[in-house]
């Protein structure tokens, strides 16, 4: 007989993923969540944070390039880039295909992820010691805290990979951190993070829309299909002082060769189904995202 052993993200107790197990090549405690990197049979390596997938390198690529093309090719001239968490080291990887950008700030809070994804995962985490890439282990929402000027920042772009909004990562969702983060871009910059599922943790994705849209002029809800994250579909917002990143001019053919995204995408990823739409435009969407956030709490104490 043949054993079988499989990794189950319990997302609620009623509804799991379910991966097959090949090896597990780590499993620690570090010192803010448990860490996992486990080998599949469909997905290659996976990297699991505190029981969520966080990424595989089978389809990193989506997310990745996602949340880094999307900003960088709606920006004219993206120059100087933050990274806020991706410890694995993915966003940078494609944040650095851009020509135009001459530093990375790379901010991870745990130290233990970077280090496992340089021991487990090298294509995702290959660029990490490129010249142009400054990596600090520190909380992003105090480095924002102290970064935050009144009369215009130092980033053209800045993205926020977190993990959800349980652990360390609950400060990356609040109305402080998006403040702060505005005025530490350049005029004309971009505040891009990623926010969630729009099915299990649409609390946290309208939060994070309306947090950054109460701060930023122009708001932009987009999706891209992920297949190991719960329920597929996951949702990135932008903000930024003028014009629609939905329409930005990207250059065709692109400059570099990508797996997910192309000009084409870039149009699409914006465009919402209706219930998304109106899930976005419902009123008093504070009390809204209280009452989905206490359903999903209920869900999984149940
Ligand atoms: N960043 C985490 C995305 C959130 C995943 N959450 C979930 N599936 N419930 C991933 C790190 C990739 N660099």
């Amino acid at each position: 007989m043949v054993m079988e052993f499989w990794f189950t993200e319990l997302h609620t107790p009623n509804f799991n993923i379910r991966v097959r197990v090949k090896e597990t090549l780590e499993v620690r405690r570090t010192t803010y969540q448990e860490l996992a990197v486990i080998d599949t049979f469909d997905f290659g390596r996976m990297l699991v944070l505190d029981g969520i997938i966080q990424t595989t390198e089978a389809d990193e690529f989506i997310y990745h390039e996602m949340i880094a093309h999307v900003p960088l090719f709606a920006h004219p001239r993206p120059e100087r880039v933050l990274v806020i968490g991706g410890g694995d080291g993915g966003v940078v990887r494609e944040v650095l295909r851009h020509d135009s950008v001459q530093a990375v700030e790379h901010v991870e809070i745990d130290a233990a992820v970077t280090e496992a994804a340089r021991r487990w995962l090298p294509g995702i985490s290959v660029a990490l010691d490129d010249p142009r890439v400054t990596q600090r282990f520190t909380d992003g929402v105090e480095f924002v805290r102290l970064a935050a000027k009144e009369d215009g920042g130092t980033y053209d772009i800045i993205i926020v990979d977190s993990t959800d909004p349980l652990g360390p990562a609950v400060g990356l969702f609040g109305p402080v951190f998006y403040d702060n983060a505005r005025r530490t871009l350049r005029p004309g910059g971009i505040l891009t993070v990623q926010s969630e599922s729009p099915w299990f943790t649409r609390g946290a994705m309208l939060r994070s829309y309306h947090g950054i849209r109460r701060g930023f002029p122009v708001t932009r809800l987009y999706t891209a299909h992920v297949p190991t994250y719960s329920t597929y579909t996951w949702s990135f917002t932008l903000g930024c002082q003028e014009g629609d990143p939905a329409r930005a001019k990207v250059p065709y053919p692109l400059p570099f060769e990508t797996k997910y995204y192309t000009p084409a995408i870039h149009q699409a990823a914006f465009v919402l189904p209706a219930y998304l739409e109106r899930l976005l435009a419902a009123p008093e969407p504070e009390e809204l995202g209280r009452q989905l956030d206490a359903e999903l709490e209920s869900a999984r104490s149940r």
